[in-house]
């Protein structure tokens, strides 16, 4: 696993320089999901599938910005799936971004999920690394990793980050954000996953919603690179994950890009997603 971390912070010092002076423009391609990828999605994934070929212990990878599995070693023990710049349309206005890592075994599943990290790039840059039982954040000082502190959510939090078309929104959910605001919750919303899970996680809890909707009834965000990898980061700060009903990692994927709605939350909050999905089922 130490030799994935190293890879990755090799990528990351990579891809800062590309956010910093790359171009942000768009490429002629879409990925998987219909997205249109820019160019700085499309360089950054290179970095990370050369220095993930490195490793012996890869078996596979899965990237958002590519169709299909991509075979590394056949005898290896892991498996990523990664994003590797998500939220990337946010560079060129100039807000944080992120890569998101799910490290598996045996199969790309939620059950199956054995570590995660991820990296906020923003006025600084940040990983924190999920181990399913503690959430360390390390920052970038002078070209290397510090710890800074592990990370627990409280039982309750105060931040609400609710994602997804409003007007397509199932009444239910409608109701339920509008409670938590009623309820004094101050909205913190970019776009950007990885931001405003990441501040949702340092200022103590609250609520990250991307649910079903009618336009998108499985949701947007995908499962292998983006929902269970938070979901593990969350469990690993003490709080849940959920698509509405159950465990969000219990949630079956049928295909690599498979989305599935998301709740992420501090327990306080979860309970009460789950206490008004399981009347809306
Ligand atoms: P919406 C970025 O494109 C992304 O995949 C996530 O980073 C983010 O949480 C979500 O989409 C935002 O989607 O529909 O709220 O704009």
């Amino acid at each position: 696993m130490n030799e994935i971390i190293e890879a990755i912070k090799i990528a990351t010092l990579e891809i800062q320089e590309i956010i910093i002076t790359g171009d942000t423009g768009k490429s002629d391609n879409q990925n998987s999901t219909g997205d249109t990828q820019l160019k700085l999605d499309i360089a950054s994934d290179i970095v990370i599938e050369r220095e993930f070929k490195k490793l012996s212990c890869i078996k596979e990878i899965v990237s958002e910005e590519q169709d299909d599995i991509v075979k590394i070693n056949e005898n290896g023990k892991y498996l990523i799936a990664y994003d590797p710049l998500d939220g990337s349309s946010l560079v060129d206005v100039n807000l944080s971004v992120g890569s998101i890592y799910g490290i598996y075994e045996n199969d790309f599943t939620g059950a199956n999920i054995v570590a995660s990290i991820y990296v906020v790039f923003g006025p600084r840059v940040e990983m924190v690394i999920a181990d399913g039982k503690t959430l360390k954040m390390y920052r970038l000082q002078k070209g290397e990793f510090v710890y800074i502190q592990d990370i627990k959510l409280e039982e309750k939090g105060k931040l609400q980050a609710p994602g997804s078309t409003q007007q397509c929104w199932y009444p239910h959910h409608k109701t339920m954000i509008d409670a938590f605001f009623a309820d004094g919750y101050r909205l913190r919303y970019s776009g950007g996953m990885v931001p405003d899970l990441h501040q949702i996680l340092l200022k103590g809890g609250g609520l990250f919603s991307y649910p079903g909707t009618s336009d998108k009834p499985k949701g947007k965000l995908r499962q292998l690179f983006e929902v269970f990898p938070f979901a593990f980061t969350y469990k690993s700060a003490g709080g849940q994950a959920t698509d509405g009903i159950n465990d969000v990692l219990e949630v079956p994927t049928t295909h690599i890009h498979d989305t599935s709605p998301c709740f992420f939350g501090s327990n306080y909050e979860i309970n009460i997603v789950k206490e008004v999905y399981s009347k809306n089922v």
